[in-house]
């Protein structure tokens, strides 16, 4: 799954990736076949995690599986993100470090802490290196952004400071599609 970042595929292309990832021939990339698809430039398998958010994202008709129909949106998605990986891994390390995550969520318009930065370090490194690798780092964005439109329902003045009751509370959470 590589092309150039930004350049509008042809169908023909787009159909030749998708033949290629629906290795059952069954019209539709499931779980399995797109996380088999997917690389992290390691031997580890692409985090499920990520498959099943990404999935949810573009299954546009709730079968858990992805047609031709959303493939299109999925991978410039894929693609997008691989640009944006590569972009914030400064020293082409393959993965990000805290600084350059540090970077990334300042670039993504979050005014975060040094003591969140780490504890989102610690909670995405999923292989003990103190680094985030590509996988990772799109769960970890899109779970920022869903906390924190989350978030901004209730912080209706945008202080960024919400009071909110413990029911509420777990009312906000369980709502979090994540
Ligand atoms: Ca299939
Ligand atoms: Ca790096």
């Amino acid at each position: 799954m590589a092309q150039q970042p930004g350049a509008v595929p042809s169908r023909e292309f787009l159909w030749g990736i998708f033949q290629s990832v629906d290795k059952d021939r069954s019209g539709f990339i499931s779980a399995d076949e797109l996380q088999r698809a997917l690389s992290n430039g390691t031997w580890a398998p692409f985090n499920s995690e990520t498959i099943r958010l990404m999935i949810g994202m573009f299954d546009k008709q709730n079968r858990g599986t992805i047609s031709f129909e959303d493939f299109g949106a999925l991978w410039k998605y894929v693609t997008d993100w691989q640009a944006c990986f590569r972009s914030f891994d400064r020293d082409g390390s393959g993965n990000i470090d805290k600084d350059e995550l540090s970077t990334a969520l300042k670039t993504f318009g979050y005014n975060l802490s040094d003591g969140t930065v780490n504890t989102i370090i610690q909670k995405f490194d999923r292989h003990g290196g103190r680094t985030i690798l590509f996988d990772d780092f799109i769960q970890c964005s899109v779970l920022l952004n869903l906390l924190t439109t989350s978030f901004r329902q209730y912080d209706t003045d945008q202080d960024g400071m919400i009071t909110i009751h413990y029911d509420q509370f777990l009312n906000m959470v369980f709502n979090i599609k994540m």
